[in-house]
């Protein structure tokens, strides 16, 4: 526990630069107790201004490359960004080496940009359950730009979309399977299409591909872009920052990002009572008399979850 004095210190500090003390916060939002619970109703009022960024795409697609060059041209004067990375493929290293990319990269004002890599803890959806309150927690802060990547396995691009503004899926030059991008859920979630490391063979091949899928797809008001682009060296990077504040005005102009917004709230209530509930049937003595019911068959489940959810 942090005492609610100390909380309040760090959000001081942290609010006015201070990096060590906004990885205290980070902290105390990762392990989800009472504190967590204090700094969350605290920052929560100050927070809806930040724009939420998520970047997905196959492991060693150039996600981090890609975002240590996008968070030079997409940060202005005087704002800072965040970089939410989620299991990098190494746990230890992963946000270090990300690091001295960021500080290589000789656009990003570095003091202004905070990292912080994250763990998903087995999570269903490869997602961390603390993304969302961490995101919160940097909006609280006055962070105005995150980003958040994260290694496009099984359900997490879906995860990943909810908690996005908008969402960039990266490919590597050379994909070519479409079938296996509709499978993998990309084309849904998708809001830019970012064909990478196109010094390599096949990227405009690539490039046809998702055209060709998209072409197919439903017609929808917003109809992603496929950009090349070789993070390695920073080119095409100015046009996936522009097709990032485009999509921005285009959420805005039209109000899809109210709906967005209010789809993302009710994301993260779920997450939220998801998250309560697994806690109470872990530590709560009345559902270890539940349980009691449920094994010897007094009552079923489904009734035992009724029970447990409206007699509070
Ligand atoms: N040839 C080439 N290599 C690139 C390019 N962008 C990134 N790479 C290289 O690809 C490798 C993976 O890059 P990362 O940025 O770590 O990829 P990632 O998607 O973040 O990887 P994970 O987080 O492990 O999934 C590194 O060796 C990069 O140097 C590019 O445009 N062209
Ligand atoms: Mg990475």
């Amino acid at each position: 526990m942090v005492s609610v004095m100390e909380l309040n210190r760090l959000i001081d500090a942290a609010s006015s630069g201070d990096p060590r003390a906004l990885g205290r916060l980070c902290s105390v939002v990762e392990q989800g107790d009472a504190s967590a619970r204090i700094l969350a109703a605290k920052l929560y009022p100050f927070g809806g201004k930040a724009w939420t960024t998520g970047i997905t795409g196959a492991p060693g697609s150039g996600k981090s490359t890609l975002v240590s060059e996008l968070v030079g041209d997409i940060v202005g004067e005087g704002e800072r960004a965040a970089i939410l990375a989620i299991d990098p493929s190494s746990p230890l290293t992963g946000g270090a080496i990300l690091g001295d990319r960021i500080r290589m990269s000789a656009h990003s004002g570095n003091s202004n940009v905070f990292i912080r890599s994250l763990s998903s803890r087995g999570h269903l959806g490869g997602i961390s359950t603390a993304t969302p309150a961490m995101v919160a927690c940097l909006d609280g802060i006055g962070f105005s730009e995150i980003f958040v990547e994260t290694v496009g396995v099984g359900q997490s691009e879906v995860e990943i979309a909810s908690s996005a503004d908008t969402t960039i899926v990266v490919v590597p030059a050379g994909w070519g399977d479409a079938v296996q991008a509709a499978k993998a859920g990309f084309l849904e979630v998708a809001d830019i299409f970012v064909v990478n490391k196109a010094d390599r063979d096949g990227a405009d091949a690539t490039a046809a591909d998702i055209d060709a899928m998209l072409e197919i797809g439903p017609e929808t008001p917003w109809r992603p872009p496929v950009l090349l682009t070789v993070a390695l060296e920073g080119t095409g990077v100015d046009a996936l920052a522009a097709a990032v504040r485009e999509h921005r005005e285009f959420l805005v102009a039209s109000g899809e990002l109210k709906s967005r917004r209010r789809r993302r709230a009710a994301h993260d209530l779920s997450m939220a009572l998801r998250g309560s509930i697994d806690k109470s049937i872990d530590t709560d003595e009345p559902t270890a008399d539940l349980l009691d019911a449920i094994v010897t068959r007094r009552t079923d489940p489904w009734t035992a979850a009724d029970r447990l959810l409206y007699s509070r």
